[in-house]
């Protein structure tokens, strides 16, 4: 969280995390085409050609006041092909919560469960842990034919009991959902 005392406005970083091609960049582009640009930036995306994020996808958000204040949300989302390892680090620094975009394809329960190990371990180097962070799930790719069913996910990802939310984020099912539920959490913390 980062006050700018100059323009009264509360800052939060909110990061999708999540394997690759899990639906990060998709969550975010709901978000874009369905929010009022009153309310919303423009979404900056960095791909690769083949449609992979390459850095991090940007949208920032707008609402109402907090005593006085104005929220400003920044949604990051990360890349999330194991190369890219240090920008994940940079993009967790500073972050105010995180929403954990696990894929629900049975074939990637294991890749969710690394990539949840891989956020702690990263949380950890920057002196922070799962336990005490706020963070949510969301269980994406509902609709794929494939998958493991949400008590399973339960028991390998939600240890922690936190919010989870089902999706299909391609069709924007449970985008905004999964959102008002972070940004819940946060403020409640
Ligand atoms: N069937 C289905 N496809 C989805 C869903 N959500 C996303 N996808 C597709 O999955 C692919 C990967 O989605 P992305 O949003 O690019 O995934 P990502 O998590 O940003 O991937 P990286 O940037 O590599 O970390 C795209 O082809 C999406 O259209 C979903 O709920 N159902
Ligand atoms: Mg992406």
């Amino acid at each position: 969280m980062y006050v700018d005392w100059h323009r009264q406005e509360i800052i939060f970083k909110i990061i999708y995390y999540g394997p690759g091609l899990g639906g990060k960049t998709t969550n975010l582009e709901y978000l874009y085409r369905q929010l009022d640009p009153s309310i919303r930036g423009e979404l900056i995306t960095l791909k690769t050609r083949e449609e992979r994020t390459l850095f991090f996808d940007f949208m920032e958000l707008d609402m109402g006041r907090i005593n006085g204040k104005k929220p400003r949300f920044q949604l990051y989302t990360i890349p999330g092909q194991a190369l890219y390892q240090h920008s994940r680090r940079i993009l967790l620094r500073g972050a105010d919560a995180v929403v954990f975009v696990a894929d629900s394809q049975a074939s990637r329960l294991a890749d969710n469960l690394n990539t949840l190990v891989d956020l702690e371990e990263k949380l950890i180097s920057l002196r922070r842990t799962l336990a005490r962070f706020p963070w949510v799930l969301q269980y994406n790719k509902r609709d794929l034919p494939d998958i493991v069913s949400i008590d399973r996910l339960q028991q390998s990802l939600n240890f922690l009991q936190v919010p989870a939310y089902q999706a299909v984020a391609s069709r924007g099912v449970g985008v905004i959902e999964t959102l008002k539920g972070v940004i819940n959490l946060l403020l409640q913390a």
